[in-house]
């Protein structure tokens, strides 16, 4: 699918802001078709769930929260979302990229009342991939600033990687992480950083470096509407598989067992290249 002309009368502006502040707004990229299949997708995943499907919901919440990742080769509207929507070459563009490679599918449910969200991070430390990365986050059913994610404006500059955390409970995943920094204290240091949120509409999206610092900004207070979302992570042809720790051994070893090379570029069915320069599909 070609991509919105919105999308490609603003990509100077998107691209400037997504190299700067590591984040940006895109308003109207997924039709609502799209956003109806994305809808279906959840549906039958939800009804279906498979191998890396994740109830984060604490004891006692009201509302659960629960997401599922690579589910996309078992429910065919993920699979014709990855490649019949702008995203792989909205993701390819901003991150001035030759190709633009799906990493992670991973849909989101946070029903009302839900006490928990995700906690302060980025997404590098939780993939066993190196190399340029972004995420397009995108809501299934309007969502406010408090009820979507927050960033920690330009955090895709800053040097270290952080401890990946637990969804549930927000404590650091168990493992060797001598390399890896504490998440710093950001709501209680709220003063020293600038954030960037934004009301989004279903068929906006948030694309974001796998580096970037976000969280649910409603993270302790629970939403009063279910809302639903997808997160599309996709690599550049820089990206490379690395196994990070123990933290990510099941991921690993998938990964390996679907036949990826350890220390090679991304080569495997799991991980499908959706765009590359040039390519038929490109309006811009
Ligand atoms: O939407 C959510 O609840 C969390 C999304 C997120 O943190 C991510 O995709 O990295």
């Amino acid at each position: 699918m070609a991509s919105p002309p919105e999308f490609a009368a603003a990509s100077a502006d998107a691209a400037a802001s997504f190299e700067r502040d590591g984040v940006v707004c895109l308003r109207g990229v997924f039709s609502s078709d799209l956003i109806e299949l994305t809808i279906r997708g959840v549906e039958r995943s939800m009804a279906h769930p498979g191998r890396f499907f994740r109830d984060q919901t604490p004891q006692g919440s009201p509302g659960r929260y629960m997401f599922e990742y690579w589910a996309w080769r078992d429910v065919p509207e993920f699979a014709e979302l990855i490649h019949s929507s702008p995203a792989g070459e909205i993701a390819g563009r901003l991150m001035g990229a030759r190709s633009a490679t799906l990493i992670m599918d991973n849909w989101f449910m946070k029903e009302a009342g839900a006490a928990n969200g995700a906690p302060w991070h980025h997404d590098k430390p939780y993939f066993d991939f190196e190399g340029r990365m972004c995420n397009i986050w995108f809501p299934l059913e309007d969502a406010t600033a408090e009820e979507g994610l927050s960033f920690v404006k330009g955090s895709h500059l800053w040097p270290q990687t952080f401890k990946p955390q637990d969804f549930r409970d927000h404590v650091p995943f168990d493992g060797d992480m001598t390399d890896y920094a504490d998440v710093p204290d950001i709501d209680g240091n709220a003063g020293e950083y600038e954030f960037l949120s934004w009301d989004v509409a279903a068929g906006d999206c948030l694309v974001f470096d796998l580096k970037t610092v976000h969280g649910a900004a409603a993270g302790r207070t629970p939403l009063a509407n279910t809302i639903r979302r997808m997160s599309l992570r996709f690599a550049a042809e820089d990206t490379v598989f690395r196994p990070r720790g123990s933290w990510t051994e099941e991921t690993s070893q998938h990964l390996i067992a679907l036949g990826q090379k350890v220390g090679e570029p991304l080569d495997c069915d799991l991980l499908p290249t959706v765009w590359r320069t040039g390519s038929p599909s490109s309006s811009m």
